[in-house]
């Protein structure tokens, strides 16, 4: 009796190991969900050795609101190649820096995630993914990056770029943080705020005469 619960149970065991093995668990948890307020982005590397939003239209640049302390990238593959035939990889740095940055990317190679080595990292990068990401099953398909904006000056150019190797040149865009848009505003307030105080000033007093 024991055997035969155990034979009509094998095929129940089978079929739920089978469903989870069609369905597995999502690993782009981040993939579908919209960016949660002006500071994140939802950034993808497909296929095609392209950076593409939801909606696969090509993110050549990223513009950050000045208000933002920190800036996160919601970064996943949207594809099915592995990770050594076609990975993605996001790296932040100043322009001039790039072409230092990719080169070092290049000689750290495969085992370091096409990443540049840490003093590099330290020198010349805003910030950096981990991984590179791929689109086969055992690839790391999602990745946060949170760029610090303290060490982005609005002044300055920056670029993002995949450091795997070859993609640069393809997958690459300005990276800008946003000056505070205040300046004809400001000059408004200014302007109301001295008609302002002329029209206050009591006409009593003699001209030049402010009290002591
Ligand atoms: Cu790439």
């Amino acid at each position: 009796m024991i055997q035969f619960k155990k034979l009509f149970f094998l095929p129940l065991l089978l079929s739920s190991f089978q469903l989870s093995a069609l369905n597995p668990p999502a690993k782009t948890p981040t993939q579908n969900i919209e960016p949660k307020d002006e500071c994140t982005l939802n950034i993808f590397g497909n296929d095609r050795m392209q950076f593409v939003d939801a909606n696969d239209k090509i993110i050549s640049k990223i513009n950050v609101p000045h208000t933002c302390e920190t800036f996160i990238l919601y970064f996943a593959y949207k594809g099915k190649l592995p990770s050594s035939v076609m990975g993605h990889n996001i790296v932040i740095t100043e322009e001039k820096n790039k072409n230092t940055v990719t080169a070092d990317a290049l000689k750290q190679g495969k085992k370091n995630n096409y990443l540049p080595a840490e003093q590099v990292a330290k020198d010349f990068v805003i910030a950096a993914s981990k991984q590179t990401l791929g689109g086969a099953e055992e690839d790391q398909q999602t990745e946060d990056i949170t760029v610090d904006m303290k060490k982005v000056d609005p002044t300055k150019n920056y670029t993002f770029f995949c450091a795997f190797p070859g993609h640069s040149l393809m997958m690459k865009g300005s990276f800008l943080r946003e000056k505070p848009k205040s300046s004809p505003l400001a000059k408004k307030v200014e302007s109301k705020a001295t008609k302002v105080s002329t029209t206050k000033v009591s006409p009593g007093l003699p001209t030049g005469t402010k009290g002591n």
